[in-house]
């Protein structure tokens, strides 16, 4: 598949400058008027473009939600499975393609809240996965039920008084259970996100980025944060950038700050690697 960026589309008006990775015949997209999940997108194309590495040697697994549908506006290898399953379905792939980039790319109920048994052994196994969640605190497809991500006194459609349940802070989740590279942003640092996409891709194992977005026509609505804008000036407005921090205390309070940063970046050995070492290919072959 040939690359072309956005210097080759200069003069060529009425395409995206991201179209070599966009199935424009999907196009348009259901995302809602200033949903932030098209951000993310973008940034995600951005750092596969950026990348260098040929299209050909990335697949994008995503689960069920309105983030979910990513995989069927990417012009690569996708798959769009079923809901909390994209990280079981990326690690099968994954085995089956160990040369490939897979990049796991869905929304914190389908990771987290019906996923999240799945994202904390793929971490602890180490499997070599890059796995990008929109949280965008709800379940945004189906009506903005209250999630695990819901922050404490939120309201959504089934906690209309008032979310009381804590909610889970996913960087330390991810670093209890493993994984080697744990950094979270808001809409808001694109480039910066982009950048932390690209060093995932790089890094050997499981590498894990929270995107702290806006789903404005449930989250936003029920909860008054006022327009698409209001709501990324606000994120603008408390986030606090703290690299190198432990993830249990990246704060994520919306209300007060929301720390932003790379957490961890270290090195371990893989599940490929430790399954090589302790049952070599010869072992198999029963010699
Ligand atoms: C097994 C199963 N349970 C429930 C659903 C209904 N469902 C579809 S999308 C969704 C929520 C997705 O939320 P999230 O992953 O946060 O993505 P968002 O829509 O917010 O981007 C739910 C509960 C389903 N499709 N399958
Ligand atoms: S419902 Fe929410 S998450 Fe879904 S597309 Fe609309 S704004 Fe985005």
């Amino acid at each position: 598949m040939k690359k072309q960026g956005a210097e080759e589309l200069n003069g060529m008006p009425g395409r995206h400058p991201l179209s070599s990775l966009l199935r424009e015949d999907r196009m348009p997209h259901i995302w809602c008027p200033g949903c932030d999940i098209g951000t993310v997108f973008s940034s995600c194309l951005t750092a596969i473009h950026e990348s260098k590495i040929d299209y050909n040697n990335f697949a994008m697994v995503s689960g069920i939600g309105c983030t979910g549908r990513a995989a069927g506006y990417i012009k690569l290898d996708s798959f769009h499975t079923t809901h909390g399953r994209a990280i079981p379905f990326a690690t099968g792939l994954k085995i089956a393609k160990p040369k490939m980039k897979i990049i796991v790319f869905s929304g914190d109920g389908d990771l987290f809240t019906i996923g999240g048994n799945h994202f904390i052994h793929a971490a602890r196994r180490n499997i070599d996965l890059t796995v990008i969640c929109v949280n965008n605190f709800t379940y945004g497809m189906t009506g903005g039920q209250v999630a695990s991500t819901t922050p404490f006194n939120s309201r959504t459609s089934t906690t209309p008084q008032g979310n009381f349940e804590k909610p889970f802070n996913l960087p330390y989740m991810a670093a209890a259970a493993g994984a080697v590279y744990i950094s979270r942003w808001t809409t808001l640092h694109v480039r910066r996100l982009t950048s932390s996409i690209m060093e995932a891709f790089n890094k050997k194992g499981f590498s894990f980025i929270e995107v702290v977005s806006s789903c404005p026509t449930s989250f936003g609505r029920k909860n008054k944060l006022g327009s698409p804008l209001d709501i990324i000036q606000h994120f603008h407005k408390i986030s606090v950038i703290k690299n190198g921090i432990h993830p249990k205390d990246a704060n994520l309070d919306i209300t007060k700050e929301i720390v932003v940063g790379k957490f961890v970046d270290m090195e371990a050995p893989t599940f490929f690697e430790l399954l090589e070492k302790i049952y070599p290919p010869e072992t198999e072959k029963g010699a």
